[in-house]
């Protein structure tokens, strides 16, 4: 792995104490209904923002916590959530990461996920495969969705198209053998990526919450839609069954 990535994956791994021992957890501020930030998410992105900087002082900071204006997609970015899954973290339910990727010229060229809670580290570099704790991943192998275990969010900032995407989760969940539903979309897709799950889907994401999980996904070898509010990602053979039943269509895109 490039120097540069290797620093970014040791700084994000330090930061992993912040979210086990949740000092300041409790200390909740809504952003927006069911939208939330702690003192761990401000405290984590301002510790790794500062030590990237010292790695790199010209790439751009985009993170979760900040404002983002005047970001220049086309040069060199982070994009950081110093902490995905932040209900889980509220509930102490110990299924939050910290993800964070690098971008350059539009593309996503590096990603790491890290959960601290099972030292699990998941890492892609573009056209250098994917991994866990340093060893190769790949997607799963299955080729019918009735041999699936499958995610789909239920995209709680979205409250408003519950019924859609409860009938979505339905469709899915008659075609599939079970559903689950962890709360970061970094560790879903990280799963993805692993083979643990085969599908994932979520609506209303933003891009610290896939831009790490999707290169890994793709890097391990499978497929990933991202578009408008769509945020998808399988195994390939499973593709066009998976996206047929969540019926990614231009009738049905909401924002469209
Ligand atoms: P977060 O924990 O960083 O907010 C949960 O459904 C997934 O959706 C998580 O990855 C969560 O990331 C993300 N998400 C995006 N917008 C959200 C919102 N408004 N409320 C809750 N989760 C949101
Ligand atoms: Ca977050």
């Amino acid at each position: 792995m490039e120097m540069i990535f290797e620093k970014a994956v040791e700084i994000v791994k330090k930061n992993g104490a912040e979210l086990t021992g949740r000092d300041g957890a409790d200390t909740i501020r809504e952003k927006g209904r069911t939208d939330y930030v702690t003192e761990v998410d401000i405290r984590v992105q301002r510790q790794i923002f500062a030590e990237l900087k010292e790695l790199d002082p010209t790439a751009q900071l985009l993170g979760e916590e900040k404002e983002n204006e005047g970001i220049d997609r086309k040069g060199s970015i982070w994009i950081l959530d110093p902490v995905d899954g932040t209900t889980n973290l509220i509930h102490d339910f110990q299924h939050s990461t910290i993800s964070l990727a690098y971008a350059k010229g539009g593309k996503i060229l590096f990603g790491v996920v890290y959960d601290p809670f099972h030292e699990e580290c998941f890492t892609a570099e573009l056209g250098k495969g994917a991994f866990l704790n340093g060893k190769p991943i790949q997607v799963s192998k299955k080729e019918q969705l009735g041999d699936c275990l499958t995610a789909i969010g239920t995209s709680p900032g979205c409250r408003e198209h519950a019924d859609e995407n409860f009938a979505r989760m339905r469709r899915i969940y008659d075609q599939c053998q079970d559903i689950r539903r962890i709360g970061s979309a970094a560790l879903e897709l990280s799963y993805v990526a692993c083979g643990r799950l085969d599908g994932f889907y979520e609506e209303n994401l933003k891009i610290w919450d896939y831009a790490a999980g999707s290169l890994l996904v793709t890097e391990a070898g499978g497929t990933t839609v991202i578009e408008g509010p769509d945020t998808m990602a399988c195994t390939p053979k499973i593709r066009e069954e998976f996206q047929k039943l969540l019926k990614i269509t231009e009738e049905e895109r909401w924002n469209g």
